[in-house]
């Protein structure tokens, strides 16, 4: 019997974006997305939540955090700080949903 990660099953182009199955990405940019100085990675996807992969470093090793609902197709970004709060924030342009904005929230005490 031969095995495979679930990886190796998609078809050519797709990535995994849940447990037990998958969804086309449609969209993937490296990006500051916080201002640690490492590139991350923030990919848009059909009917799942676009995720961000936090670089830890190392270049090889991302912490994926999803961003949104799994509504319409995410197919652009862009990162800017648009309401002058110094936190870099999200326009997620979408077809079939609402494009959104995600604005970053300021670190709370503690963190
Ligand atoms: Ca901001």
């Amino acid at each position: 019997m031969q095995s495979s990660s679930l990886t190796d099953r998609l078809p050519a182009g797709e990535t995994p974006c849940g447990e037990g199955a998958y969804c086309p990405a449609t969209h993937a940019r490296p990006r500051h997305v916080n201002r640690d100085g490492k590139i991350d990675i923030i990919v848009g996807n059909v009917e799942a939540p676009s995720t961000i992969y936090f670089n830890d470093g190392s270049g090889r090793q991302y912490r994926p955090v999803p961003l949104g609902d799994n509504r319409g197709t995410a197919y652009g970004f862009a990162i800017a700080d648009l309401d002058r709060d110094g936190l870099p924030d999200i326009a997620v342009a979408r077809s079939e949903a609402p494009s959104v904005v995600y604005f970053a929230d300021p670190p709370s005490p503690g963190r």
